[in-house]
C-alpha cells in the first residue's frame, strides 16, 4: 500500500493488479471514482537523439534508450487521481517518427496529451506537439526546458499550456479541470496565453508511489553499460553543489530522499516483476547522504537482493568504508563527474575538486571492486591543447573502465552560458530563435575543433592495449558485443589523419 499525493486531492490509493498505485474505489456520487473519469490521456516523448546533443554521434547512436522516469512518475499520479484512460507513448523504444506517433495518437483519440523535453531535445517535442494537435487533443508541453522558456512555447500554435515544475502535480490538476469543463487558469505551475501559474513546487517522489512501467515495451530499452533486461531509478533528487555547465530545475536546488524502505522494495520488483538485471540510479548524486546508502546497502543484504546496480557521484563524497559496503550490496560501477584534467579548467568549471581527490576516488573504487566510469568535458571555454591534453592523460592514468567525453556545451539558464555569450563565443540570443523554431543550427562549439577533440579522446582512451581485459570482460558480463564493437569499430574509423597534430 503507498501513500496517496498529498497535494491533489485524491482518493487514497490501493495496489492496482500491475503493481502500482491506483485509486481506492472512493464512492462519493454513486459510482468509484475511477468509473467517473473519462478523460483519455497520452504521455509523450519524442526523439531521443538531438541537435545540440555533447555526445559525439559514434557514441550516441549506440549508448542506447533509456526509460523516461518522468513520464512514469506523472502517469502514476494521473492514475492515483482516478485517470485510468492514461498511456506513454515513448517513440524512440518503439522505433515511431513523427508520422507513426500521429497514426497513434489518432487510434487513441486522446483529450490532452503531455509532452515532455529536455531544451536540447525540443524539436521532436514540437513535432510530438503538432502530431497531438492534429487529433484535436490539448497539448501541455512539460520537462526540463519549460523552467528557462516557459510562455516563449506557446508560440508554437500546436502547444496549449506550459506545465513548469512538477508534472506530478500539475498533470492531475489540468486533467480535473478539463474534465470538469472549468478553465485551467489558478493551477500553480501551468503556463497559458493569459495566465502565468509560476512553478509547481517539488514533491517527494516517495508520496508519488512508483513509477508506472507497466504497457512500456520494457524489452526494447537498453543500454550499452548494462545486460538487458535492465532499469533505471531516481532514489534521490537535488544537487548543492553550483558546477558551472550544469542545468540546475528549481527542484534540483532542494533535496529529496527517499527511504531505504521504499528505495530497496522498487529494486526488488523491479527485480521480480520485470527479471530486471541491472539497475542504474540516475540521481544526481547518489551518495550525498551517506548515512542512508549504508542504510540501503544493509537492507540490500539483509533482504538478500542479488542485483547489480550502478549510481553517479562525486569524487569527494566516496569514503573508503562506503565504497566496501556498496561493493558489498552489488554495486558494480560508479560514475564519477570528474570533468577535467587541468586545475585551472576545474576551478572555472566550479567543480570544487582536485586532481588527487579524482585519483584517489577511482583508485579507491577500484580496489573495493567497483569500476569506474568518468565523465569529462572536452572544448571548455578557451581549452588549449595542452590543457585537453592534460584530461586525456587522466583519463588513461587512473584505473577507469569506462570514460564518456562530452563537448562543452552552453545549456540556456547555466553560468556557462552567460560566461560564453560574454566571450562572444555564441550569440546572445541562439536559444531563444531555438525555441521559436530556428532548429537548423547547433550551438557553436566553444573551441572551433571540440568534437574532434573528443572523437581523439574517446579512440585514445578505448583503444589502447590497456583496455583489452576491461572491454572484454565488459562485453562478457553485460552481453553489450554487438554496441560495444560496432563502437571501437567505428571510433577506429574516425579522426586517424588528425590524430598527430594532438
Ligand atoms: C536520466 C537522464 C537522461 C536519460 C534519460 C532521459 C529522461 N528524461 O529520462 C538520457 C541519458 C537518455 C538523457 C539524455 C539527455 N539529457 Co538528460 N538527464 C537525465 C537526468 C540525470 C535525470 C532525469 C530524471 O529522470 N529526473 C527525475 C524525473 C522524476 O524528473 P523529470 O524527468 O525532470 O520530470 C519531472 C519534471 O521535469 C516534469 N515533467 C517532465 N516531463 C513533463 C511533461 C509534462 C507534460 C509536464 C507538465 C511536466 C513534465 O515533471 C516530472 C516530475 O514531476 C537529468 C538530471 C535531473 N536532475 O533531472 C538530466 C537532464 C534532464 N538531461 C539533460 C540533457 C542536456 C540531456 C541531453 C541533451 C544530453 C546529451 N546527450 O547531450 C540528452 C537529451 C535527450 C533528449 N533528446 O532530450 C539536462 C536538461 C537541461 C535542459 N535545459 O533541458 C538535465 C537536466 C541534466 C543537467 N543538469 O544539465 N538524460
Ligand atoms: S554536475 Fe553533478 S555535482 Fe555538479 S551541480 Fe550538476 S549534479 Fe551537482
Amino acid at each position: 500500500m503507498r501513500k496517496s499525493l498529498p497535494v491533489i486531492s485524491t482518493a487514497p490509493a490501493g495496489t492496482g493488479g500491475c503493481g502500482t498505485a491506483v485509486a481506492a474505489p472512493a464512492r462519493t456520487s454513486g459510482l468509484p471514482r475511477w468509473k467517473q473519469r473519462k478523460l483519455r490521456i497520452a504521455l509523450v516523448r519524442h526523439h531521443d537523439l538531438c541537435l545540440n546533443t555533447r555526445q559525439i554521434s559514434q557514441i550516441q547512436r549506440r549508448a542506447g534508450v533509456l526509460p523516461h522516469l518522468g513520464l512514469g512518475y506523472i502517469h502514476t499520479a494521473l492514475k492515483t487521481a482516478g485517470f485510468h484512460h492514461v498511456i506513454q507513448v515513448d517513440t524512440p523504444a518503439l522505433g515511431l517518427d513523427s508520422e507513426g506517433l500521429r497514426e497513434l495518437l489518432a487510434d487513441f483519440g486522446p483529450d490532452l496529451v503531455g509532452v515532455s523535453t529536455t531544451t536540447p531535445g525540443l524539436p521532436g517535442a514540437v513535432e510530438a506537439c503538432r502530431a497531438a494537435k492534429s487529433t484535436g487533443a490539448k497539448v501541455i508541453l512539460g520537462g526540463p526546458h519549460t523552467e528557462v522558456y516557459a510562455r516563449e512555447n506557446l508560440y508554437h500554435d500546436c502547444i496549449d499550456y506550459v506545465g513548469v515544475g512538477e508534472g506530478i502535480t500539475i498533470m492531475p490538476e489540468l486533467a480535473e479541470a478539463l474534465e470538469q469543463g472549468e478553465k485551467p487558469e489558478g493551477i500553480r505551475g501551468l503556463v497559458t496565453r493569459d495566465h502565468d501559474g509560476g512553478a509547481a513546487p517539488m514533491v517527494n517522489l516517495e508520496e508519488v508511489g512508483w513509477p508506472e512501467r507497466g504497457g512500456l515495451p520494457m524489452n526494447s530499452y537498453y543500454s550499452i553499460m548494462a545486460p538487458r533486461p535492465f532499469a533505471t531509478m531516481i532514489s534521490s533528487r537535488g544537487c548543492p553543489f553550483k558546477c558551472s555547465f550544469c542545468f540546475k530545475q528549481a527542484v534540483d536546488k532542494k533535496s529529496m530522499y527517499r527511504t531505504p524502505e521504499d528505495v530497496v522494495g522498487e529494486m526488488t520488483e523491479l527485480q521480480k516483476r520485470w527479471g530486471v538485471k541491472e539497475i542504474m540510479f540516475y540521481d544526481d548524486v547518489f551518495t550525498l547522504h551517506r548515512g542512508r546508502v549504508r542504510e540501503i546497502c544493509a537492507l540490500i543484504n539483509e533482504r538478500g537482493l542479488k542485483v547489480r546496480w550502478e549510481a553517479p557521484t562525486r569524487v569527494d563524497l566516496v569514503p573508503e568504508k562506503l565504497l566496501e559496503a556498496m561493493a558489498g550490496a552489488g554495486c558494480v560501477r560508479l560514475r564519477f563527474g570528474i570533468e577535467h584534467g587541468d586545475p585551472e579548467i576545474l576551478a572555472r568549471m566550479r567543480k570544487e575538486s582536485d586532481i588527487g581527490k579524482i585519483e584517489r576516488a577511482v583508485t579507491s573504487a577500484h580496489e573495493a571492486g567497483i569500476k569506474g566510469f568518468g565523465y569529462f568535458i572536452v572544448g571548455w571555454l578557451d581549452e588549449s591543447r595542452e590543457q585537453f591534453r592534460r584530461t586525456l592523460d587522466l583519463a588513461c592514468r587512473i584505473p577507469l573502465d569506462y570514460a564518456s567525453f562530452y563537448t562543452a556545451t552552453p545549456l540556456p539558464g547555466t553560468p556557462l552560458h552567460t560566461e560564453s555569450v560574454a566571450a562572444g563565443r555564441i550569440p546572445a540570443d541562439y536559444w531563444d530563435r531555438f525555441v521559436r523554431g530556428e532548429f537548423d543550427a547547433r550551438i557553436g562549439y566553444l573551441v572551433p575543433d571540440a568534437q574532434l577533440r573528443a572523437q581523439i579522446a574517446y579512440r585514445r582512451f578505448f583503444l589502447r592495449k590497456e583496455m583489452v581485459k576491461p572491454l572484454v570482460s565488459h562485453m562478457a558480463t553485460t552481453g553489450q558485443w554487438r554496441n560495444t564493437l560496432d563502437g571501437l569499430r567505428s571510433l577506429a574509423r574516425s579522426t586517424s589523419n588528425t590524430d598527430r597534430d594532438f
